[in-house]
């Protein structure tokens, strides 16, 4: 069998399935490039902007429902219920391949379907995996150019003729009742109908490069985590790297693209990946994790040359915007951007002025820009073998309770660390905005497989591996009684980064508390920051009473998984308990070593 027979064979199936006028396969050149482009402002999908202010830039505005994930309907299709577990979306395999089968079947009558091998993880790693979605969105085809390695470069990297993961898109009529996102992870496969939009359309990202690749990562020794992946290079010259998992529009990219503050000449920033990351055990006892992708689909509501410089700066060429607000002079503006347009269209293409009282972008608006463009992207962005990594941060949106960062106890206490994570929703997803939910490890919508196994898997993967990275808990979001953000966030994030390195090189003072290793007031960096010393204790404190609270409501979380939940996660929570009966929580001393508080058994603890 020749490498292309069994990609063929698929494609011909497809094809027989949906009834294209016409199948297209894409080569990933420049030339397809902008015959697509072309093809695409001619039908609509796009809208070409200024080509003097944004040259190779365009637009595309998306129905109204179909601007976000749709978790609610996205479904893991394993044999037996329980391999997804409690909290996925469950069918059948074959009511699945039914029903989406059915939906699919002669929807591309009179349309073009386009062939896309695509490649996730860099040439001629290890890690990387092959992929070919077929699609009749030009939209789809035109990010999956940016967000992955299209066309005859992954055909290439194809190790076996049948080792690609079968990723079949419809866009359907894009109604909600027959829209379907449902992977397969025993055949290594996903089909998706009836959405355009990101994450429910561009397979090579959360269907593939999270919930198939976790599955074959747990039968493989590797992991497919929800994380951003950075570099933090000291004056001496020396990089170490950090992964860290949020959930979605919790600012991942802003992090991975941070600006040093002024007062720390000499570091650098340098950005591996802004979404996903694959972890795989090195021969050196390391963890090594790589970015599957080759764009950024960022959120671009918030997004400044304040907030993140590199990201406007990568965005100025050759990058597709969703859903934004179009200015006057074929432009692009959102907000948070800068001071808005007077007028403008909408992100639903309906004249705007601002002083409507509306938005002018959907809050979700996205841009989608080669990685190679930013600034501050790391010179082993592409390393085959990855970066290794120091440390692993776990981090919410939480107006409450967690303090600006701790340190776990170790390996399994993070992962239990990683278990307990909450977040408040954000708008990357359909439903409520700002609502509290449990999300461990940010992978609550994207953990192809039931979590409790998933929870198993990160404490095997802690004992394979001599040297893993240490895992800290982080909260750019804690908000003071007046209800105002107690911490700057963005670029004044790299202070308790460092103080993370520092406690992976065995410096950095911390705090013993029941809920893990909290920095001393001390050791934070916090030259060249007004930070009034009441609202640092604020940002550091950990409230026994709100903790407890918050156990109580994680061990329900917990409860779901039954017998299915590793011992050790369960050992951990009590242990937390036991730790938060016994031990007031003491708030932070600023006079450098803490002193123990009441009956607390708090103390400093230097590595
Ligand atoms: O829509 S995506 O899943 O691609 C973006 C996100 O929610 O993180
Ligand atoms: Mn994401």
């Amino acid at each position: 069998m020749s490498k292309r027979s069994a990609i063929e064979a698929w494609v011909d199936d497809a094809a027989r399935r949906a009834r294209p006028e016409r199948v297209v396969w894409c080569d990933g050149s420049e030339a397809e490039k902008e015959r697509l482009t072309a093809e695409a402002v001619r039908t609509g999908a796009l809208a070409p902007l200024n080509p003097k202010k944004l040259p190779g830039c365009f637009l595309h505005r998306s129905p109204p429902h179909d601007v976000a994930r749709t978790e609610k309907l996205t479904f893991i299709c394993t044999p037996k219920k329980e391999d997804a577990g409690p909290t996925n979306n469950w069918m059948d395999p074959a009511e699945a391949y039914k029903r989406v089968g059915g939906i699919f079947a002669g929807s591309m009558k009179g349309r073009t379907m386009y062939v896309i091998p695509f490649l996730m993880g860099p040439p001629g790693s290890p890690a990387a995996r092959v992929g070919v979605q077929v699609t009749d969105s030009l939209y789809v085809v035109l990010n999956m150019r940016i967000m992955t390695r299209m066309g005859n470069a992954a055909l290439e990297e194809l190790s076996a003729p049948d080792a690609f993961t079968r990723c079949l898109h419809g866009t359907g009529d894009l109604d909600l009742a027959r829209r379907f996102i449902c992977h397969f992870p025993q055949d290594n496969a996903i089909w998706s109908v009836g959405s355009g939009y990101g994450g429910n359309a561009l397979l090579g990202k959360k269907c593939l490069a999270l919930r198939i690749a976790g599955f074959l990562g747990r039968s493989e020794g590797w992991m497919a985590e929800h994380m951003m992946i950075v570099g933090i290079e000291a004056p001496s010259g020396e990089t170490h790297y950090i992964a860290g998992a949020f959930p979605s529009s919790c600012g991942k990219t802003n992090l991975a693209m941070l600006i040093p503050p002024a007062a720390f000449e000499g570091y650098k920033v340098w950005t591996v990946g802004d979404d996903i990351a694959w972890i795989r055990p090195g021969a050196d006892g390391r963890l090594w994790a790589v970015n599957p992708e080759a764009g950024f689909f960022g959120v671009a509501p918030g997004t400044s040359r304040k907030t993140n410089p590199n990201a406007m700066a990568m965005i100025q060429k050759n990058t597709i915007y969703t859903n934004v607000l179009k200015t006057l002079d074929d432009g692009v503006w959102w907000e948070g951007m800068s001071d808005p347009p007077a007028s403008g269209t909408d992100w639903q293409g309906r004249p705007w002025t601002s002083a409507s009282g509306e938005k002018g972008a959907h809050p979700n608006a996205r841009f989608t820009a080669p990685a190679a463009q930013c600034p501050s992207i790391s010179k082993h962005w592409q390393d085959p073998a990855g970066v290794p990594l120091s440390a692993i941060l776990f981090g919410g949106r939480r107006a409450r309770l967690a303090p600006l960062i701790y340190e776990s106890f170790d390996w399994n206490h993070g992962v239990f660390v990683g278990s307990s994570m909450a977040s408040e929703t954000t708008a990357a997803a359909a439903g409520q905005v700002g609502v509290v939910r449990r999300d461990p490890m940010a992978m609550l919508p994207f953990c192809g497989y039931n979590m409790a196994d998933y929870f198993g898997h990160w404490l095997a993967m802690g004992r394979r591996v001599k040297n893993p990275p240490k895992i800290f808990h982080v909260n750019w979001f804690r908000k003071g009684a007046d209800g105002a953000f107690l911490w700057p966030g963005y670029g004044e994030n790299l202070r308790a980064l460092l103080w993370a390195l520092d406690r992976c090189h065995g410096k950095g003072q911390a705090q013993e508390t029941p809920i893990g290793l909290v920095p001393t007031a001390k050791a934070l960096n916090l030259k060249g920051l007004d930070l009034p010393t009441d609202r640092l204790e604020a940002l550091l404190a950990a409230d026994a009473d709100d903790w407890r609270t918050d156990a109580a409501d994680h061990a329900q979380f917990l409860a779901r998984f039954g017998k299915r939940l590793p011992p050790e996660i369960r050992r951990q929570h009590q242990a937390l308990v036991h730790r938060l009966g016994r031990v007031s929580t003491p708030a932070p001393s600023t006079g450098g070593a803490a002193k123990p508080r009441k009956k607390g058994k708090s103390r400093t603890v230097k590595n």
